[in-house]
């Protein structure tokens, strides 16, 4: 089990897809288990963002993000990192698959709708930034039950 730091960008929160967003990652079985909306600070941005300071489109990646709120979530279940990502689609909204969230929602490669950890490391170090003591919850839904096979005592 896996929880990955999801990120709806400006542009989804401003074009109204947050819910179809969240959609896709319920359908698929996986669970809300934070999620906030909030202003990201230019030193947030910077933080979550610091592998990329030296890319040339850095200062717009970092000017877009804090340039209207965004929506966090935490994202939970069976290998949801990766999960998560196909469900995003490649970085590029002109690249990426029809059926994906950026194939499906966006046409631009830098306001792409979506940002989601690209690996367990990643996800912890992003879910520490955005999310702090007690605002990512541990709950069981009813409906897991018919969501995972639970015969083996363990989520296959
Ligand atoms: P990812 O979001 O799919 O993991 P990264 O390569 O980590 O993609 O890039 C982080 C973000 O920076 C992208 O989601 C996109 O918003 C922006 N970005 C990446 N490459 C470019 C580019 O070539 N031009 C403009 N923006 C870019
Ligand atoms: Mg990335």
């Amino acid at each position: 089990m896996e929880t990955s730091l999801i990120i709806l960008k400006p542009d989804a929160v401003q074009r109204g897809l947050m819910g179809r967003i969240i959609t896709r990652f319920e359908e698929k079985g996986l669970q809300v288990v934070g999620a906030k909306l909030m202003k990201i600070s230019p030193e947030l941005a910077a933080q979550h963002y610091k592998d990329h300071v030296s890319k040339p489109f850095y200062p717009g990646l970092v000017k877009f993000m804090t340039s209207s709120p965004v929506m966090v979530l935490a994202i939970h279940g069976n290998g949801a990192i990766a999960v998560c990502r196909n469900l995003m689609g490649a970085t590029f909204g002109s690249k990426a698959a029809a059926g994906t969230i950026r194939g499906d929602f966006g046409v631009s490669n830098s306001f792409n709708l979506i940002h989601g950890s690209d690996g367990p490391e990643a996800a912890a170090r992003e879910l520490a930034l955005f999310f702090g003591k007690g605002e990512v919850l541990e709950f069981a839904r009813a409906g897991d039950a018919w969501v995972y096979d639970m015969s083996s005592g363990t989520a296959e």
